[in-house]
């Protein structure tokens, strides 16, 4: 019986070390270890042995198939490995010291506007933040007055991790951690909390000229004492007619954010068809584009601000929209498109 386990194992030994692939090492650890594997009838066949023969007989057995899972574990990683470095040989080779195609590179046009909305409001005393683009259900809804259940969720379904977190839906995402960041500062030495967080912002959405599922927004906050709807309005123009270098219409009607009240639509002026309605705007003349109104005072104490002694605004302007309209871009799908020949129009010149 001892003969059999010896000749087996040197088997297994050889057959392990020959295995190709993956799917080659499955299929001897099938013969092998399976319910009807080449180990499992060792161990079967010892019904014809005396106590003591199955005893020692078995201890061996239970060795060999402990040793050989472990030698196909080892296996596998040693396959694995061999695997992507023949992916890695199968790749094209770049030389990185030929001349380009290309005469030279450009911006992408969503980074120019939000390049230059950052240079606008840090002028005006706000810090740019970063955040992720993964975010936790708090994060995104719950510090920002969205409770589990409430309707605001269905316009902002978004893409789910398996661990509950989630791609991010919009840059508001970032503002109980904005207000907890700075709040200290603001209670205890005045500063007021002006900050912009520009970010990626995904949902599941039907695409057209105007939506994308992958898009980007700048969020804004200040809080301070006595902040006004006066101030929104003042920073809102003054970004806007920096960006176009000239006045543009805008108009301003009441909307529903659980985080903000009262809350607004700022729309602009469609761009590309002056007003009179095309598929940009779908035909209405007119592109939402940064709503925003005064922090909810829930929103306010979830971030550790007293609301009686301190008020402020956000807004949440859509980045992906607002090069749209700057550079006249009729779809807003063609900014994702990867597509050189249309983005090498865009330059820093444009600016
Ligand atoms: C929001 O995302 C709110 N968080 C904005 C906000 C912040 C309101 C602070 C009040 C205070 P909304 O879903 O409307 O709101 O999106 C804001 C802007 O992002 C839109 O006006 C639009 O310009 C842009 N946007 C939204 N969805 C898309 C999309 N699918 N594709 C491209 N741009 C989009």
């Amino acid at each position: 019986m001892d003969n059999k386990i010896e000749v087996l194992r040197e088997e297994i030994r050889q057959r392990l070390a020959s295995v190709k692939d993956l799917s080659e090492l499955d299929k001897a650890r099938v013969e092998y270890l399976g319910k009807k594997g080449s180990i499992t009838a060792l161990l079967k066949g010892m019904k014809d042995l005396s106590n003591e023969e199955k005893k020692t007989f078995g201890a061996e057995v239970n060795k060999l198939k402990g040793a050989v899972a472990k030698r196909i574990e080892e296996r596998i990683e040693e396959l694995k490995k061999l695997q992507i470095e023949a992916e890695i040989n199968a790749m094209p080779q770049f030389d990185i010291t030929a001349p380009a195609d290309l005469d030279r590179g450009s911006y992408h046009p969503i980074t120019l506007v939000q390049r230059q909305c950052e240079t606008i409001f840090k002028s005006m005393g706000f810090t740019v933040e970063d955040y992720p683009e993964v975010v936790t259900d708090y994060e995104c809804f719950e510090s920002v007055n969205i409770p589990k259940h409430h309707p605001a969720r269905d316009m902002q379904d978004t893409y789910y991790l398996e661990n509950g977190q989630l791609l991010k839906s919009q840059t508001s995402a970032a503002q109980n951690a904005i207000l907890k960041k700075y709040g200290k500062r603001l209670k205890e030495n005045g500063v007021p909390i002006k900050a912009i967080f520009p970010g990626r912002c995904f949902r599941n959405e039907a695409t057209d000229a105007s939506h994308e599922n992958t898009f980007f927004q700048m969020e804004g906050m200040m809080v301070d004492r006595d902040i006004s709807i006066s101030n929104l309005i003042f920073f809102m123009k003054t970004m806007l007619s920096e960006v176009f270098q000239r006045d543009v219409k805008v108009r301003l009607r009441p909307g529903f954010f659980p985080f903000v009240e009262p809350g607004f639509e700022l729309d602009i002026n469609c761009e590309i068809c002056g007003g009179t309605g095309c598929s940009s705007c779908k035909h209405s003349g007119w592109l939402e584009l940064c709503p925003c109104g005064m922090i909810h005072p829930n929103v306010l104490r979830e971030g550790g601000i007293d609301p009686d002694e301190y008020t402020g605004f956000a807004f949440g302007l859509g980045l992906t929209r607002l090069a749209m309209m700057k550079y006249k871009v009729k779809d807003i799908r063609d900014l994702n498109s990867g597509s050189l020949k249309s983005l090498a129009q865009f330059t820093d010149d444009d600016n």
